[in-house]
């Protein structure tokens, strides 16, 4: 019996009736309980069991098809996943929907109740979290051989909660109840050292060996990751941090001294315990480093691992392997990758270094300056002090390079330099990752044109090939086709099959179905009856959204701004025509991010000064719901008529939400930012609400002294707006809100708001002309195919990681 071939596996049921056996057979034998005492959560669990099994059945059969290919492998590291509830997504998958169903019944449950139990492993924080999901989604989807690497916090990125007085955060013990979707693998342990020294190899200059003052161990665990109709399901591996054994302290204990006893393994164990909250900001905390370090080293070794159960020869390490970092937060990697090569592994320092600068991909996700990580030298040098030893050799030859490719140009050494010298010395990563990678990409187009034209216009002038761009996407599996199933089920229809699912680009076939009149009614009550479920406002008000991190370029204030004003207006003519809105604001801030969590309090204040006015509440309406994650996107996004993406131009790298919502048939009111340029390209001005500065513009403003209270003098609706926050009636939130605009406004809230409050007069205009707001939303939906993550996966494949799909045989 071939074992590789897959076969000898026990064939799963493919009916009712087998499949609730397979059900009950796990009830009995793995959850270990009776069908007369099944509780709802042993049915969720026994459920995910039986349709995990599916999966990995077809798991086998994939690392059956890789091994026999030896192919080159995609391997993404993310310091953060955003994957999703997991039970939906896997019953589409596995196409077992209706089989659950039926078998949950026969326990006495509903589907429903059931997946209400799953929950989502929330280990990201925002856009760069959620992408590495859908990435990781399309990259099986597309048959590549590929492997997540992650870290498994204990905690997650906090729940939020609420209230009169904004956000307050609780701890996120997502995986309390256990978590039915990972296989724990122990037996595939690393170990990862940090502080220590180092020590010369006699006899070898470049050699040295690392002493670490520290040990601690990586323990692997891992999710399945199956693609939309194929075979393939790739995993996301996932490391938490265990103490060695000899970290207990058994003297220590038997003197009585308990919480000293377990003092190194519970400090060992914090390294994994819990995700930074802090989305495009950087803090520069040690645990930081040291999570990030745990998570490089314990996947390099994986990956050393599994390349030489095929392969020997160091020179196919790079042809074997693409490593792509997800921004700056892994690229440890590089020097880890140098000392494993040089000092474990004796290769000469050139001939590691070609392979290391081969294997390596960077991705930029920001443009905020407060967001390029850079460490204290010290710190480095106290954690990791072969890598900094390293960090300096990598900079001594790239600066040799830059230094004969431009004789004499000393200021621009200093600035390229991977070490920051001024005002203390620090290591900059997004340097390192330029110098230590083949290609460097940006995650739209106007990102990737800032990235070269000004973060890092002096490596694009040393090295202009290796800058590209790869313009972000989203899995239409999980946000359409789970999240909205009745426009998905219309679709279908529409387009006379579900082949747009794999194919997104086939929604343009839609487009015809705008000019159809009774298609269009249909498009609309699907609409409502989202607005129905998910319960926020009037159904037949327009469902204005504003979902995301918060964060000051990102503008809520502007958005609250508009709100104000509209709120006076209504006011001042309770008898006006006044079209019904429904604000929706949701996102989390990072909890040490005051500015932003004012801002969260300032609306929920608002809102309820609103819902407290006779006069106003029944044409305007502000609803904050807590804990804005993947599971609740899932739920505003198809109840969505109009997308807020109205960040200062130049700021947001590209945005997804964006992508999320149009393809949803929401209208975007956006500025030329991030990916917005290219969503208004696609469904054309006609479809899109465009307003204000554009990235040079905004550039230019500050340039020219920018006076925020120009804008307030000069325009008394504003003025209004401004002086109700202050005026002490939202309490001093309110006021240090306002100060702040008038003071500085740094992402120029003010110079936008006539341009952006104007638009949303056109907004209401194109609103009450039902049939023309149905088309464009349909119009939207029919030209969103490009951001499917398919073709970014595709991209990538092609233009960076140039590697080929690997077809997965069919079970036989
Ligand atoms: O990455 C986001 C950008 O802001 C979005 O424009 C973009 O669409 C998305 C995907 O490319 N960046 C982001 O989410 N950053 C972080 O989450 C982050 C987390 C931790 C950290 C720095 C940034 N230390």
């Amino acid at each position: 019996m071939d074992l590789r071939q897959g076969i000898g596996l026990r064939k799963l049921g493919k009916t009712a009736d087998e499949f609730q056996q397979d059900l009950l057979s796990n009830l009995y034998y793995r959850r270990g309980t009776t069908v007369e005492s099944a509780s709802a959560r042993d049915a969720y669990e026994t459920l995910s069991l039986t349709v995990r099994d599916r999966l990995a059945e077809r798991r086998a059969r994939t690392a059956a098809a890789h091994y026999a290919s030896n192919p080159r492998w995609v391997y993404y590291l993310s310091a953060e996943y955003l994957l999703g509830a997991q039970l939906e997504q896997n019953l589409l998958y596995s196409g077992t929907g209706e089989l659950a169903a039926s078998a949950v019944k026969a326990l006495g449950f509903s589907l429903e109740d059931v997946e209400d139990l799953d929950v989502e492993p929330g280990l990201g924080n925002g856009g760069l979290g959620r992408l590495a999901a859908c990435l990781v989604d399309s990259l099986a989807t597309r048959d590549i051989p590929a492997v997540g690497y992650g870290i498994r916090y204990d905690l997650g990125i906090f729940r939020q909660v609420i209230t009169e007085n904004g956000q307050t955060e609780l701890p996120d013990d997502w995986a309390f109840h256990g978590n039915p979707w990972e296989f724990p693998a122990p037996d595939d342990r690393q170990t990862v050292g940090f502080y220590g020294h180092t020590e010369p190899v006699p006899g070898s200059t470049t050699r040295k060996v690392w002493v670490p003052g520290e040990i601690v161990l990586g323990e692997p665990s891992h999710m399945l990751v199956p693609g939309y109709g194929t075979d393939t399901v790739n995993i996301v591996r996932l490391w938490s941090a265990k103490a060695s054994e000899a970290s207990f302290d058994l003297s220590r204990f038997s003197a009585g001294q308990y919480a000293e006893a377990v003092q190194e393994a519970v400090r060992a164990e914090n390294i994994s315990k819990v995700l930074y909250p802090d989305d495009s900001t950087e803090l520069g905390r040690e645990l930081r480093l040291k999570q990030q370090y745990f998570l490089v080293s314990c996947s390099l070794r994986d990956i050393v691992r599994r390349f030489r159960l095929r392969n020997e020869n160091w020179d196919e390490f790079a042809e074997k392997t693409v490593i792509q970092l997800n921004d700056t937060h892994p690229t440890i990697a590089i020097p880890e990758l140098m000392r494993l090569l040089v000092d474990e592994y004796e290769l000469e320092w050139d001939r590691a270094w070609e392979i290391t600068r081969k294997t390596f991909a960077y991705t930029c996700h920001t443009l905020l300056p407060e967001a390029l990580e850079t460490w204290p030298v010290r710190l480095i040098e106290k954690l990791l002090p072969r890598h900094l030893e390293i960090i300096y050799l990598i900079n001594m030859h790239f600066l040799r390079t830059v230094g004969a490719r431009f004789p004499g140009d000393q200021e621009r050494v200093r600035r390229m330099s991977i070490i920051q010298e001024e005002p203390e010395r620090r290591v900059r990563m997004a340097h390192l990752a330029v110098v230590g990678t083949e290609a460097v990409n940006g995650v739209a187009e106007l990102h990737s044109k800032l990235l070269r034209e000004t973060v890092l216009d002096d490596f694009a002038e040393l090295w202009p090939a290796k800058f590209q761009n790869v313009t972000n996407g989203i899995s239409p599996r999980r946000f359409i086709r789970i999240a909205n199933p009745r426009l998905s089920d219309l679709i279908t229809e529409g387009l006379g099959g579900d082949g747009w699912v794999r194919d997104l680009e086939k929604l343009a076939g839609l487009e015809s179905l705008a000019d159809d009149a009774s298609f269009r009614e249909r498009w609309r009550s699907i609409k409502r009856a989202n607005k129905v479920d998910l319960a926020a406002g009037d159904p037949d008000s327009l469902t204005d959204v504003m979902i995301k991190r918060f964060h000051e370029y990102k503008r809520q204030q502007l958005k609250l701004l508009h709100v104000v004003t509209l709120y006076q207006r209504i006011r001042a003519n309770p008898a006006g025509d006044w079209v019904p809105r429904t604000v929706l604001f949701a996102g989390k801030a990072a909890p040490a991010y005051h500015a932003a969590k004012d801002l969260i309090r300032l609306i929920a204040t608002v809102a309820a000064t609103i819902a407290a006015d006779p006069v106003v509440s029944p044409y305007l309406k502000v609803v904050f719901p807590s804990n804005y994650n993947v599971t609740l996107a899932e739920k505003i996004i198809p109840a969505a008529d109009l997308s807020e993406q109205i960040s200062l131009a130049g700021k947001e790298a590209s945005g997804t939400g964006n992508m999320k919502l149009a393809l949803n048939g929401a209208v975007t009111i956006g500025t030329l930012d991030g990916a917005n340029i290219e969503i208004h390209a696609r469904v054309g001005d006609d479809n899109f609400f465009l307003f204000g500065l554009d990235a040079y513009e905004a550039a230019q403003a500050r340039i020219n002294g920018y006076q925020p209270r120009a804008f307030y003098d000069h325009d008394e609706e504003l003025r209004a707006a401004i002086d109700a926050l202050g005026s002490g009636a939202f309490g001093e939130v309110g006021h240090r809100v306002a100060s702040a605009l008038l003071g500085w406004d740094e992402y120029l809230a003010l110079a936008d708001y006539r341009a952006y409050v104007d638009c949303q007069g056109r907004v209401e205009e194109a609103w009450r002309d039902h049939d023309r707001w149905t088309r464009m939303s349909i119009l939207n939906t029919a030209h969103s195919g490009f951001f499917s993550s398919d073709r970014t996966v595709a991209d990538y494949a092609a233009r960076i990681w140039r590697v080929s799909p690997v077809p997965v045989p069919q079970e036989n």
